[in-house]
């Protein structure tokens, strides 16, 4: 077994930290720039040292092989608005240099028999360390707040029944996968109108219409 893990993590916490700051930092530009930002939150953990230790056994991963065969150790995780975003997301994170596009998997097309959908991209992304440079791989996993509703969700229960599902749970969790899935339709359906009034919100326009309409109001009554 690893005889350092603290030592071997490492590199992975460092990446993950940077990669957060990186990705965050996508944010920030979008929303300076008053435009529609494609990330609404990010969230990143290296992967706990006991489920390394159980992935390690359920998929044959032998020592040896686990910088390559692990590819989620450290774990990056893109929230956003609209199915739309995820594309947009997934465009950006190809024009950049800092980082290598090893893998994709497109759930979000391709949904999984669980009910399962995101879109999955492992880098190879280069830490530098005192040692010099290190080139490790990271999992982004890019979905809309619906499917990470949906998957946090199930994956609270996947403790609980360690993957063995009774039927009715399993209907049940499909029927509710498909209703987040009309949802994110729903919502991309009416995604312009959405961004417009975000966008007016943010400039606050909308208070001062408010505010206005007030006025003008004699009983002082608030606006539909
Ligand atoms: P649980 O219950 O195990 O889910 P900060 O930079 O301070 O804002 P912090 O505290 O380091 O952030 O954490 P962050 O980045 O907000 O979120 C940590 C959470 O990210 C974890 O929750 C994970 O749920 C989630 N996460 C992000 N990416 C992945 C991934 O690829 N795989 C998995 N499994 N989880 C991911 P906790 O705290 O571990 O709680
Ligand atoms: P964690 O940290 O508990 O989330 P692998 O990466 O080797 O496990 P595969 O099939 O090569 O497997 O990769 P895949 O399916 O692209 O990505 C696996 C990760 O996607 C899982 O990590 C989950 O985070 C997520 N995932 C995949 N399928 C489901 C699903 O049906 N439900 C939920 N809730 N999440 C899913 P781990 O390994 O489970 O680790």
């Amino acid at each position: 077994m690893v005889e350092n893990w603290k030592k071997f993590l490492m590199p992975y916490e460092q990446a993950v930290s940077e990669l957060k700051i990186k990705l965050r930092g996508m944010r920030k530009q979008y929303q300076q720039n008053n435009e529609h930002a494609p990330i609404e939150f990010v969230t990143g953990r290296v992967k706990p040292i006991d489920s390394i230790k159980e992935k390690m056994q359920r998929r044959y991963i032998t020592e040896d092989l686990l910088e390559q065969d692990m590819q989620d150790i450290a774990g990056l995780r893109i929230m956003c608005q609209f199915v739309e975003d995820i594309h947009e997301i997934v465009g950006l994170l190809h024009q950049r240099t800092d980082m290598k596009i090893v893998e994709e998997r497109d759930y979000v097309s391709n949904v999984k028999p669980s009910g399962y959908r995101s879109y999955h991209i492992v880098i190879e992304y280069p830490v530098q360390l005192i040692s010099g440079e290190k080139l490790i791989l990271a999992e982004i996993q890019i979905r809309t707040m619906s499917m990470n509703f949906w998957a946090t969700i199930e994956h609270s229960l996947n403790y609980k029944y360690q993957g063995e599902f009774p039927e009715t749970l399993k209907a049940r969790l499909k029927r509710a996968a498909e209703a987040s899935f009309m949802l994110d339709k729903e919502m991309s359906e009416i995604r312009e109108e959405i961004q417009e009034a975000q966008q007016l919100f943010s400039y606050g326009k909308w208070q001062n219409a408010l505010e206005k309409a007030t006025e003008n109001d004699s009983e002082g009554e608030m606006p539909d």
